[in-house]
């Protein structure tokens, strides 16, 4: 595997570091498998223009419509790989790199079954829970960005 041609991924730019508990699924599959990528951290107030600046596709068709994590896999002499969505970038990225497999004894159906349970009885849940201390790590720009994005979906500040 090159080095000269990290793969590009896209986090939540906040002043703590990677906190996105969508994004470090990315972010632990590349480090997993030991693929070299670098980071390009993108202000919450920035999502939308930075991924589709970068022919990222949307993952939803209602809001919001672009999300992180995302990344961009550059490849010599190749149509460069984009994609978004965690699922879908971590199968995307086992069947590019198998190495250091994810998805060991055919357990890729049962994983993606159990995130799909996580996300829905516990992650979705508790952001009403964690919006206000969500809002804590984001530098001023961000963070007006995000009050009013979570002011508009939850109807409370
Ligand atoms: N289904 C997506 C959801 C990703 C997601 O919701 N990301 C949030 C950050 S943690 C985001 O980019 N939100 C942008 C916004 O709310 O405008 C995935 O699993 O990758």
């Amino acid at each position: 595997m090159s080095t000269a041609n990290p793969i590009t991924f896209f986090d939540l730019a906040s002043t703590v570091g990677p906190f996105s508990p969508l994004t470090w699924r990315t972010r632990y599959v590349l480090n997993y498998k030991n693929i070299p990528y670098r980071t390009e951290w993108v202000g919450f107030a920035d999502v939308e223009t930075v991924l589709v600046s970068n022919g990222v596709p949307p993952t939803s068709a209602t809001k919001p419509k672009y999300t992180v994590p995302a990344i961009i896999d550059s490849k010599v002499g190749q149509e460069p790989a984009i994609v978004a969505d965690s699922p879908l970038i971590a199968d995307y990225l086992e069947s590019t790199y198998p190495a250091n497999s994810i998805y060991p004894d055919g357990s890729r159906d049962l994983q993606h079954k159990h995130v799909n349970v996580i996300n829905a009885n516990l992650l979705r849940p508790i952001v009403p829970m964690v919006l206000a201390v969500t809002a804590t790590v984001f530098e001023a720009r961000d963070r007006d960005a995000f009050v009013t994005s979570r002011t508009q979906d939850f109807g409370a500040q």
